[in-house]
Parts: C-alpha cells; structure tokens; sequence
C-alpha cells in the first residue's frame, strides 16, 4: 500500500477500500504507518454501537437504519463483529443477504468480520476497518457486536454511543446482564415487540435503571421496534441523534473521545516499553535464572522484579 492510502479509499469505486480492509484483515504489517497518517480524518464520523444477544434483531434493524440515514441524506458503514455466532454457523451470510438492498448504493458500505474463527487481534482490527471507514468520509458508522464476552466489550468502547437491543426472549435472563451490555448501554430498543413479553423487558429495565440512577450520567431511554416491519425506527434514528446532539453539548461525547484517545495511548506506551524491555540480553537472564527461581519457589512476583532491578537502566 502506498502514501495514497486516502485517496484509495476514497474512491468512488469501493472495491479498492474493500481490497484496503482485507489488508488489514489478513494483517499486513506495513499498513501500520499508513494507518497512521489516517488520523486527522477519521475524527469526523459518528460511531454508533449496536449490541445485544444474538438473534435479537440487530443486523434486520440495522438494514431499516440504513434507510433512514440514506434518507437523511447521510452516508453510512456498518462492521458487523460476530466471532462466535453460535446459532446456524451462518450467521454472517445471513447479514448479508438481510443487507443486499444496499450493495447498489456507493453511500453505503457493510463489511462483516470475524467470520474465519480467529479471535487474536479482533478488536485491533475492527478499530483499524473502523478508522479506514471513518477516513473514507462516511457520515456514520454502525458497529454491530454481539453482546458477550471481553472481545466485544473492547469492540464497543470505541463507538460513542452504545445501543442496546434486546427481545422479549430475554424474560427473566434480563437480571444477568446487568454486567454486560445493560452498563454499556446509552439507549435502550426492545425488539420484537410483536411477541408477548416486551413490555415485561421495558418494566423490568425501567425499574432497574431508577433503583440505580446514582449509577449513570444519565436515565437511558427504552424504545420498542419490530423491525422485520420497520416499525419504531425512524423514533429509533431520531432519538439517536437527538441523544448524540444532547451529549454533545454536554461535553459528554467529547469527554468520551478523548478517554479513548488516553486508554489508546496507554495501552501502545504499554505494548512499547514490554517490546523495549524484553532484549535477548534479558530473555537470556530469565531463561537462566528459571530453574532456580522455580526451584526456590520463588514467587513470579518476586522473580519479575528481580528481573527488573538488576537490569534497570
Ligand atoms: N417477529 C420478529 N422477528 C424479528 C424481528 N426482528 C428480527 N426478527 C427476526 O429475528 C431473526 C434474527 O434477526 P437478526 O437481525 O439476524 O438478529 P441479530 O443476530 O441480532 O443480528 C431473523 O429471522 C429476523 O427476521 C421483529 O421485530 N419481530
Ligand atoms: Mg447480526
């Protein structure tokens, strides 16, 4: 990849942005540097995280979104993250095929990830798709995630405001992902609201979010959708966005943005200096010292910083 990097990706024809994330997908290490000078430009776009248990509707709501954001006049991408996708095995075929009435539109982009059943490194990867989406000048992105695990919980933290779309499947299942994906969230849909039971998911939340209102900056809202129908959505985008525009002039988002922008820099100084430190000089200490310390019974703790003192410079 060349320095023209942004101007690839913002051509009209975006099988040269695909050809830029597939790059990136099979981990291409001499992006890194290009990525990079991407910065300045990804900043603009909104990043909205859709999460929730799968099944849920996410990827049929998000396909209705899409609609309203094109209507708007907005362009939009979407990364669509399901590792585990534990029902059917099919599951990312299957968001595309519920997405196909876009693949026409140059204003839309859908990328799905995840889908060879390799975990290391995802999160690195849909933060750098995420970046190259936003840097090729799309209004909005979606991120959709499935609601469970510490891969997607990194995944989220990079959007700016979190959605949370739950069924009336959940029932009672409700009380144990109050951990999750009901922290995380900043507005709340009960899909299927054509099936018994979503006013119980309404109440039940309701109920919690006011017992525990010291909790959070703010009450989240509960919308209900049916979105193999389209109903609620336009409410749904609507409400986004006046929640997005609120958070703004609170200083909120930017609050966010900028606790993001922090935790990244903590965490490549972090991965730095364990590069930096690990020299053959020191692998070579450790390895030698090994036996000893095991034998001794030593403690790691102990041993690392024994390591780290005699060596320090
Ligand atoms: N009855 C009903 N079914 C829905 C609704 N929304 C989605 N579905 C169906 O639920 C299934 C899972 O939807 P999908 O969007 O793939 O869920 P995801 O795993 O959360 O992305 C699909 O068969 C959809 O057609 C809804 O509002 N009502
Ligand atoms: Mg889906």
């Amino acid at each position: 990849m060349t320095s023209n990097l942004l101007y690839t990706i913002r051509s009209p024809n975006l099988r040269n942005l695909s050809q830029v994330i597939s790059a990136v997908e099979n981990g291409d290490p001499s992006l890194d540097k290009d990525l990079n000078s991407l910065y300045p430009h990804t900043r603009d776009t909104i990043r909205i995280g859709i999460t929730g248990p799968p099944g849920g509707g996410k990827s049929t709501l998000i396909d209705k979104l899409i609609t309203e954001i094109r209507s708007d006049g907005k362009s939009v991408c979407c990364i669509s993250v399901d590792p585990t996708s534990p029902f059917s095995g099919g599951a990312f075929l299957g968001d595309r095929i519920r997405m196909n009435q876009h693949t026409l539109d140059p204003n839309v982009f859908i990328r799905s990830m995840g889908s060879r059943g390799e975990l290391g490194g995802l999160a690195k990867k849909t933060k750098q798709v995420a970046d190259i989406l936003a840097a090729s000048g799309k209004d909005i992105l979606l991120l959709e995630t499935v609601g469970v695990g510490q891969i997607e919980s990194e995944i989220i933290k990079q959007v700016d405001i979190t959605l949370v779309v739950l069924m009336p499947e959940v029932g009672d299942g409700i009380q144990f992902m109050k951990a999750g994906p009901i922290e995380i969230g900043d507005l709340f849909v009960i899909n299927k609201s054509d099936r018994e039971g979503a006013d119980y998911i309404a109440r039940t939340l309701r109920y919690y979010f006011e017992l525990n209102e010291n909790e959070r900056e703010f009450i989240p809202n509960i919308l209900m959708t049916v979105a193999t129908e389209g109903k609620g959505v336009h409410e749904l985008y609507t409400e986004s966005f006046t929640l997005i525009e609120k958070l703004t002039k609170s200083g909120t988002l930017n609050q966010r943005r900028k606790q993001r922008y922090l935790d990244q820099i903590k965490s490549l100084v972090k991965d730095g200096l364990v590069l930096k430190f690990w020299t053959q000089e020191r692998e070579n200490l450790l390895n030698n010292k090994l036996n000893d310390f095991h034998d001794q019974k030593i403690s790691p703790y102990d041993a690392a910083l024994s390591l780290m003192n005699s060596l320090s410079d």
